[in-house]
């Protein structure tokens, strides 16, 4: 069991469209138990393997209350099953601590392997048809921000920029302060 680091926005490896899995491997299903492992940790509801920097068409979700029905998709595709269109106040790991209103069909028809290669036919509505578009947009390099307005977007990014560098002076601080304890030991 590993956390594995996820990507954040502006990151461009976000931007990549992720390959078919070929072959479900021993690896593919150690990948899903990760992405779980992370999604549960984060906490969240939803992960693609883009945000972990594996551009692989497989995506882990769990929308229910007691975040005990971990779902595994693998090579997913969706269509439309209505024409009927739910706004959805949504976030992303990979966009931490914001959240904006996205449009998305209602209803859709889910198409995917599971970790064991079995065939997934089904309908989704609600929150779990939210995420399956939201975490598929993922697999094409997609993110939710995308569908905000310029402003709203590139002040996301620049508040998340920001943070980056923050981030990046706090962990050369403490690394300095380690060589010195280091030093005088
Ligand atoms: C995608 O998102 C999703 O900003 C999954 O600080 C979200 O799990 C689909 C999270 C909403 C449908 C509706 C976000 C955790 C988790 C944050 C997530 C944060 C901590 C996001
Ligand atoms: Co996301």
């Amino acid at each position: 069991m590993a956390l594995l680091p996820i990507l954040e926005f502006p990151d461009p490896r976000l931007r990549k469209v992720a390959v078919n899995v070929g072959q479900i491997t021993d690896d593919t299903r150690q990948l899903a138990k990760d992405m779980l492992e992370t999604m549960y940790n984060a906490p969240g509801i939803g992960l693609a393997a883009s945000q972990v920097n594996v551009h692989q068409r497989l995506v882990v979700i769990d929308v229910s209350d007691d975040g005990d029905d971990p779902r595994v998709l693998i090579n997913p595709t969706w269509e439309p099953s209505t024409e009927e269109i739910q706004s959805y106040q949504e976030g992303c790991l990979s966009v931490p601590e914001f959240y904006d209103d996205v449009a998305r069909y209602s209803k859709i028809q889910l198409s995917a392997l599971d970790e064991n290669g079995e065939i997934i036919f089904e309908q989704a509505e609600g929150l779990f048809a939210v995420c399956i578009q939201h975490e598929l947009d993922h697999l094409n390099g997609k993110l939710f921000v995308d569908y905000l307005s310029r402003l709203k977007r590139e002040r996301i990014r620049k508040k998340l920029e920001k943070k980056h560098r923050d981030d990046e002076k706090d962990a050369l601080y403490e690394a300095k302060a380690k060589a010195q304890a280091a030093t005088q030991a």
